[in-house]
């Protein structure tokens, strides 16, 4: 994915736009080689593109102790002379400064950045995973410091009045979730031999030469 951002950012900047991207990898995405080659390719051609790496402690089911020799996700970026920000990416707005400040720098000419938000997976890797594997006593540590639960707490700390806007916007996003939902049940399963559509190059081509 850092990969094709490169290309964007690169597209944009050719065309004298004043773009810049963001993308975000997983702690496990930071393992893979894809990462390495795009996060130098960004670096050395100065572009404008903020890479969010989420460290949520597991890539699925490895912990990020038996997956790596390092503490932090943002000293990769040191190994390519992209500068970072290690941040609670539980705290809304540390994040979205931290975020302000990297964005700033691409916009004005100072390259990519890594922004390392230290977090935890509440959920398995996907649906099919249970988690079975993470202690209940660490999913019960980090629940105490949801992300929404804090920023809600702070935002009436600042604001008494805010409370009916908060009910508000909770009211709406549940209205939302569940009509997405009823439509989403309502849809037809795929069909079997759709599975392999738009993996083989054939079809690739075709679309290309249509
Ligand atoms: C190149 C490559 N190697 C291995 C996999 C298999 N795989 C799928 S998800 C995953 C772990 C991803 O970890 P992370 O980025 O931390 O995501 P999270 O589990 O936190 O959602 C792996 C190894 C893959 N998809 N691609
Ligand atoms: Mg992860």
């Amino acid at each position: 994915m850092i990969a094709v951002m490169n290309g964007v950012v690169l597209a944009a900047r050719m065309q004298g736009k004043k773009t810049v991207g963001m993308v975000y990898i997983g702690d496990g995405g930071t393992s893979t080689g894809a990462f390495h080659e795009a996060a130098n390719f960004a670096a050395v051609q100065n572009l404008p593109l903020v890479i969010v790496a989420e460290n949520n402690g597991y890539a699925y089911s490895t912990p990020t102790t038996k997956q790596m020799r390092i503490l932090n996700l943002a000293d990769r970026a040191k190994a390519y002379g992209i500068p970072s920000e290690i941040v609670d990416g539980n705290d809304v707005l540390a994040v979205y400064k931290s975020a302000e400040r990297a964005v700033a720098r691409s916009r004005d000419g100072g390259g990519p950045s890594l922004i390392e938000a230290k977090s935890f997976r509440m959920r398995g890797h996907a649906a099919h995973d249970n988690q079975s594997y993470v202690p209940k006593e660490l999913l019960d540590q980090w629940r105490k410091r949801d992300p929404i639960g804090a920023l809600e707490k702070t935002l009436k700390q600042q604001d008494t009045a805010i409370e009916a806007e908060i009910e508000k916007i909770t009211e709406r996003v549940e209205t939302l979730l569940a009509d997405d939902l009823k439509w989403a049940d309502g849809q037809p399963l795929p069909r079997p031999e759709d599975a392999d559509g738009e993996v083989y190059a054939s079809e690739a081509a075709g679309v290309l030469t249509r």
